[in-house]
């Protein structure tokens, strides 16, 4: 592997739900997550995040796995209902104090704590209110940034506003795979504005308490034309302004993209001045490349999706493909030129049907030449000038894997459910190796 530039930030991401349990411990609130998970049929092993891997009340013990990894820098996701049990209001000590404790022992651990304020676990009460289809929920977000940050802003090291709002919009409120579970295809639309309003008004309720940086993480996925008629082609486009730039565009100061289903009326007069509020990184999670080709006629979308040949798969069926990620991060640099911030890679990972040999022991060759190509992927944008500072592993720990349940493991750590016993993979000792480096 060649050498990455001095200060480049090696780091591991995990979020809440999917690792913390505890869902009901000191004062935390109902989530989304929580109900939709109790919906039958939601997630195909019938599990829920009640317990997950009990991060809760084992964080001291998955530190200890951080330090041991020599990683710079641990993502990890606050739960608003931990903060805010009803999503409104003062902010709710006892929660707060989980994550006080957590950032402390962190920085005791050499490890910086890089804290995101939404990955998908709203409060319940406010999607009783209407959630993120409700312009009111991005005034709660920026509430809640506010508190949250008023106890933990002189600690952690970089503020990362929302997670993927792209699939929050299109699987939980698009086609109804994850929670809040709403089929509303293109009319979801209000879902990616309010949470990108919610993320501007973030960005300042953070600034006025921190002076650490702030980013955002959205996911991407370099386009493959599949065909090469003018309909493949429009189809292509469609979802690359939909997928790559709805949440990008408007973040770097040029407005909304015509994308499929942008209803202007959604959007007041200042609101694209609030998005475009400046941050410090833009957070890149990247899993795989999409191929699209043009839709049957009579389909409801202006595009087809087509699985891309030629490409190893994950357990997840994804195609392995590093030379997307390059390809991404320096599709953003000429898309945005100076007006991009340096990039870290939030998310980079895989799934791979680990288990434990007859001495405990858990091999995952696939996953170390998954992250081997990917680093390289990353150094090789570097060198052609894209101002890339940091990489983040999805994910330390195997997880529950929302409407997968506990079926897909990403972990760099196996975790056997039934026990909770850890046990660093492999590619934990390749990764850690490469980070001490
Ligand atoms: O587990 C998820 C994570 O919560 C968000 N990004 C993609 C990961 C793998 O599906």
């Amino acid at each position: 592997m060649p050498d990455f530039p001095t200060g480049f930030r090696w780091g591991v991401s995990t979020s809440a739900y999917q690792i913390e349990g505890a869902t009901t411990v000191d004062g935390r609130g109902p989530s989304i997550w929580d109900t939709f998970a109790r919906e039958p049929g939601r997630i195909v092993d019938g599990s829920t995040g009640d317990e997950a891997c009990d991060h809760y009340h084992r964080h001291a013990e998955d530190t200890a796995l951080l330090a041991g990894l020599g990683v710079s820098a641990y993502r990890f996701s606050i739960a608003w209902p931990r903060v805010q049990p009803t999503g409104a209001g003062p902010a709710h000590t006892a929660g707060l104090d989980f994550y006080d404790r957590l950032v402390d022992g962190l920085l005791a651990a050499g490890v910086d704590p890089v804290a995101t304020l939404f990955h998908w676990d709203l409060p319940q009460a406010l999607e009783e209110a209407g959630g993120w289809l409700n312009r009111d929920t991005a005034a709660r977000f920026a509430e809640y940034a506010d508190l949250t940050a008023a106890r933990l802003g002189d600690r952690v090291k970089l503020w990362i506003t929302l997670n993927e709002p792209f699939i929050h919009m299109s699987l939980g409120h698009g086609i109804g795979t994850h929670a809040p579970g709403r089929m509303l295809l293109f009319d979801a639309f209000p879902v990616a504005h309010h949470q990108l309003l919610g993320h501007g008004l973030a960005v300042d309720a953070l600034r006025a308490r921190t002076a650490s940086p702030v980013a955002i993480a959205n996911n991407y996925s370099p386009v493959r034309q599949v065909g090469d008629t003018d309909a493949d082609r429009a189809a292509a486009q469609a979802y690359d302004a939909l997928h790559n730039r709805l949440f990008t565009d408007p973040l770097l100061g040029r407005g909304y993209p015509d994308a499929p289903g942008l209803d202007p009326a959604v959007i007041h007069d200042g609101d694209l001045d609030v998005l475009a509020a400046p941050i410090d990184v833009l957070g890149v999670n990247y899993y795989n490349p999409t191929g699209i080709r043009a839709p049957e006629e009579g389909s409801p979308l202006p595009f087809e999706m087509v699985p891309l040949d030629g490409y190893p798969r994950t357990a997840f069926d994804w195609p392995v493909a590093p030379d997307g990620l390059r390809e991404l991060l320096l599709q953003l640099h000429d898309r945005y030129g100076d007006a991009l911030p340096p990039v870290q890679v939030t998310e980079s990972g895989c799934a791979y049907d680990d288990v434990p040999d007859a001495q405990g022991r858990v091999d995952d060759p696939e996953r170390i030449a998954y992250l081997d190509g990917h680093l390289r992927a990353v150094h090789e944008a570097i060198t052609a000038g894209v101002p890339v500072t940091g990489y983040f592993v999805w994910s330390l720990l195997d997880n529950w894997e929302w409407a997968e349940g506990f079926t897909k493991r990403f972990g760099l750590v196996h975790v056997d459910y039934p026990t909770q016993r850890r046990t660093p993979k492999s590619s934990y000792a390749w990764f850690r190796d490469l980070a001490r480096r």
